[in-house]
């Protein structure tokens, strides 16, 4: 599946490229791009959408200090040093730069794979989430469930069942794919965006997401998880997906 042009356009706005400004001044989604493009093409670290105790019990404040302040500023940081080389490519959003990788200098392609993936997954990441999230979901993504799946339960045990089977550090995903859905994993910070398919949510299977709390469960974090999802958001992702 090749990402159309009015989804590369919303795209754009999740991290403010400013290439298609004018195709969509009537869009709320310019002021983002504005704002963003304010900071000089730089790409920032969005802030955490509520307070780092916020998840508890099921994700803890220091696990998600580390893995906001850190882990996900290490990403924005290594990436702007390699865009840094390339301002041509400014111009277009990480997203935008994960779908044409290969278009992408050879020198900086595994830098902003790995790093650019890093920035798009956990910002989507956070966003997904939210305190007293979780229960059944809800509006168009509870049918897409039932359509794709049977039914919740049985989409949660094969979510969890391929996020407990990833080997190493990676992601589990529900994705669009060829206007169906399905769950995938990826390895590292690898985004779906790279193959064409458009991330609905994802969770985050490295040890640095879960270790702090649950050690080597990661069976039981991916089970606590469901608890602080955000539907709304899950919703918003899959009607971006069908744009
Ligand atoms: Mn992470």
């Amino acid at each position: 599946m090749t990402l159309n042009r009015r989804k590369v356009l919303f795209l754009l706005g999740a991290t403010g490229g400013i290439v298609a400004l004018n195709s969509w001044r009537s869009s709320g989604l310019m002021d983002v791009a504005l704002a963003q493009s304010a900071t000089k093409g730089n790409i920032s670290l969005p802030p955490l959408p509520y307070d780092y105790n916020a998840l508890e019990p099921h994700i803890d404040a220091q696990t998600m200090r580390f893995h906001h302040d850190n882990h996900h500023a290490t990403y924005v940081k290594n990436l702007n040093a390699a865009l840094e080389k390339y301002p041509n490519l400014k111009a277009q959003s990480v997203e935008q730069l994960l779908t044409n990788l290969k278009s992408v200098p050879e020198a900086i392609r595994s830098t902003v794979r790995n790093n650019g993936g890093g920035h798009v997954n956990h910002t989507m990441f956070w966003n997904i989430m939210k305190p007293q999230g979780g229960g059944e979901p809800t509006g168009a993504i509870a049918s897409a469930i039932k359509a794709n799946f049977n039914d919740f339960a049985t989409f949660k045990k094969q979510f969890n069942e391929a996020g407990t089977k990833r080997f190493g550090s990676g992601w589990v995903w529900l994705v669009s794919a060829d206007d169906k859905l399905k769950i995938i994993t990826t390895p590292n910070q690898d985004s779906p965006l790279i193959d064409g398919n458009y991330p609905i949510m994802g969770n985050d299977v490295w040890e640095h997401a879960y270790y702090l709390k649950y050690q080597y469960r990661r069976a039981d974090y991916l089970t606590a998880w469901w608890n602080v999802i955000n539907w709304d958001e899950v919703n918003n992702r899959l009607a971006t997906s069908k744009v």
